[in-house]
């Protein structure tokens, strides 16, 4: 199949999505053609089966905002034409499946048709797309694709709660590629260059927003390295970064703490780590617990939005009420100081990620792109 893949471009979950798809879709013989305003972060090497194509929008000084829906539409409209491409998937719904509406109305006037699925993937329902200001476009341009599929069965509860939705929305969770996180099995991790063999490691990987409860995990942590000799390693760059390191600063553990910025090699990161910690405000699904679960990292997190479906409680880690800092500060001291169950949840941690694996997971969005074809064909 020829598919075209608009996606944000950066180190954000829904990005990372999109990206890992279209690069297995491509290694079973799909065409992908990435559209969007800058070559994806884990987008490496293009192939005949893997295309870039970069969405301009010229600067007129007479506009305040730069209008990027309609670049992007024009070129989805100039892409599909040129490529004869089949299936359009737009991962996150702002402004992705509204201008992928535009794209398809303009194309059915040319006489092409082709469908369009959306991918839901978090904060496009829970936190901006829900904004007043957006809500109308968001609810309309959901209820126009022609399949709508969502990460997590309480995202998919949540778009049901939060918009008028007329359409089936298919969950189709996110997934991991398993020999991408398996540097603990194969190469030695060096794990005293970032700490004493006497130190546990504690990470956490996110883009720094509020919605992340940056400054809870600092004080879990500031409550573990009272207990148990360790180290932090904070991995992302965003809003709540200054926040973060004054706050160590402010507990007098900055010398305990290494932030990273944004990184490419998380899998080097995780693998030295004992636990990794996502007490988020809300999460649709949590990518980055599975993917330190999938290097057999137990997770600490909150119990909001989908990590439930993704952290098993007991036993691949410990969920607690957002904002409960000594709950988690508990749960995770309690797998710190026994090696044998530390042992047990990372091993756990593993078993569970590979049950998101990209291999099981992949074919349903091909069932989808089939089935959006088939219904298509038969509207015309
Ligand atoms: O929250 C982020 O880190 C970024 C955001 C995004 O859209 O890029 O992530 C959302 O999508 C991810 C991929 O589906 C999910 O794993 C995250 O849980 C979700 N974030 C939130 O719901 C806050």
């Amino acid at each position: 199949m020829k598919i075209a893949i608009v996606c944000y471009p950066t180190f954000g979950g829904s990005g990372v999505v999109a990206t890992e798809l279209g690069l297995e879709l491509a290694k079973k013989g799909h065409e992908i053609h990435f559209i969007t305003y800058s070559q994806p972060v884990r987008l490496a090497l293009l192939n005949n089966n893997l295309h870039y194509h970069e969405v301009h929008v010229p600067e007129y000084p007479l506009f305040l905002y730069q209008p990027y829906e309609l670049a992007l539409s024009s070129k989805l409209v100039d892409m599909v034409k040129l490529y004869k491409i089949e299936v359009l998937h737009v991962h996150y719904a702002i402004p992705h499946a509204y201008a992928g509406y535009m794209a398809k109305k303009m194309l059915e006037d040319e006489g092409i048709r082709i469908p369009m699925i959306t991918t839901l993937h978090g904060t496009d329902i829970t936190l901006v797309g829900n904004h007043p200001y957006y809500k109308p476009a968001v609810s309309f341009s959901i209820n126009k694709s022609d399949i709508v599929t969502s990460v997590s069965n309480s995202l998919r509860d949540e778009t049901y709660r939060l918009f008028d939705i007329k359409k089936e929305i298919v969950v189709i969770p996110n997934f991991i590629e398993p020999s991408k996180f398996s540097l603990t099995e194969e190469v030695k991790c060096g794990r005293n260059v970032m700490a004493h063999d006497n130190e546990k490691i504690i990470t956490h990987i996110s883009n720094f927003r509020k919605v992340k409860r940056i400054d809870d995990i600092v004080k879990i942590f500031y409550n573990i390295q009272k207990t148990i000799p360790a180290k932090l390693m904070m991995v992302g760059d965003g809003p709540e970064k200054q926040m973060a390191e004054d706050l160590c600063n402010t507990l007098g553990i900055y010398d305990k703490v290494v932030f990273f910025g944004n990184s490419s090699e998380i899998d080097k990161i995780l693998c030295h780590s004992d636990l990794f910690l996502l007490p988020s405000e809300t999460e649709s699904f949590g990518l980055a617990a599975l993917e330190a679960m999938s290097c057999g990292v137990p997770v600490i997190s909150s119990n909001s939005g989908g990590l439930p479906e993704v952290n098993i409680d007991g036993y691949s880690g410990y969920l607690s009420d957002v904002g409960d800092v000594d709950s988690m500060s508990k749960n995770a001291i309690s797998i710190l100081v026994d090696d044998e169950k530390l042992k047990t949840f990372k091993k756990n941690a593993k078993e569970v990620a590979s049950r998101f694996n990209i291999l099981n997971i992949v074919p349903m969005y091909e069932n989808v792109y089939t089935q959006a074809i088939e219904l298509s064909n038969q509207k015309a």
